[in-house]
């Protein structure tokens, strides 16, 4: 390890010094709402409170794939949660999440409404409500919720860990990029060599495991995250790479992956969606 500044820790850790990296101003070492702020609510079934993120994509990539099958119970209203501007922390997105991070969903086709937080729970609920992208039989649930979990638990590792150090923080640090890069070079090999003898995750259908593993894994090979991909060498894992460029072909991913995502270039972004014509 190069850094030549070593930190000693205080007895106490407080809340100062922030280091100045991309998100500082957002973290904070307590749970709440930071405002009263309503929610609002659209006209369908769902509302989705979101942002165009790899979490926030799974879910709208999902409910897309819903709609193209025909179910009409899975219109959504999504709605920009601008986590830079803190919106994760106003009383109405606290009252259906308590964690503060999107996405968040409220269903109010139920009585009560329903509310769910974390994107496998969403996930998870809108394979169950519609009957579409888990397996019934248990076996082949078990794989499909193996790999669901697999990605739940990994990406922080890939975002919180690889993607903070080699893209956010303020100075590149040799010892965190070292170990994240050696981890989530690891966990692409765990996919290549799943994906070697399977045409998706859990065999030859199609699941909610790859909308969530094709969201972040799936972008890193496909050089769309934190411009890595020649650092981390993504051409060698040519199963994954093979799999990920077949699910970005597919219509509803198109579509689902242009949600809540306010930047790019204007005729590309949308913002909020309450209508499928809103996607172009
Ligand atoms: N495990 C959660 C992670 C959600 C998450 O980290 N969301 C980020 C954006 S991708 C967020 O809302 N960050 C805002 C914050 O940390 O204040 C999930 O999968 O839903």
């Amino acid at each position: 390890m190069s850094d030549s500044k070593e930190y000693i820790p205080p007895k106490v850790w407080k809340w100062e010094n922030q280091s100045g990296g991309k998100f500082t101003n957002i973290n904070r070492p307590v749970a709440g709402a930071t405002h009263e702020k309503e929610l609002p609510i659209g006209k369908h079934p769902l509302q989705l409170y979101s942002l165009g993120t790899p979490n926030g994509v799974k879910v709208t990539v999902l409910l897309e794939e819903l709609l193209a099958l025909g179910h009409e119970g899975a219109e959504y209203d999504a709605f920009l949660i601008n986590i830079g501007e803190g919106d994760q922390f106003s009383s109405g997105f606290v009252e259906i999440n308590p964690n503060s991070k999107i996405p968040a969903l409220l269903d109010v086709s139920t009585d009560p409404h329903t509310r769910v937080f974390e994107s496998g729970a969403i996930m998870v609920y809108l394979a169950e409500k519609f009957g579409e992208f888990l397996p019934e039989e248990p076996s082949a649930r078990a794989e499909c919720m193996s790999w669901l979990f697999w990605q739940m638990a990994s990406a922080p590792y890939l975002g919180g860990g690889f993607g903070h150090f080699y893209a956010y923080a303020p100075e590149k640090y040799e010892y965190p990029i070292n170990r994240y890069a050696m981890e989530v070079k690891r966990q692409l090999d765990v996919l290549d060599k799943n994906l070697s003898s399977r045409k998706y995750l859990c065999g030859d259908e199609y699941n909610i495991s790859d909308i969530a593993v094709q969201a972040w894994y799936g972008n890193v090979v496909l050089g769309n995250a934190y411009e890595a991909a020649e650092f981390l060498d993504v051409t060698s894992y040519k199963h994954v790479i093979r799999w990920a460029k077949e699910i970005q072909e597919r219509p509803a991913y198109k579509r689902g992956s242009k949600v809540n995502r306010p930047w790019g270039p204007k005729e590309t972004r949308v913002a909020e969606r309450h209508d499928a014509s809103d996607i172009k």
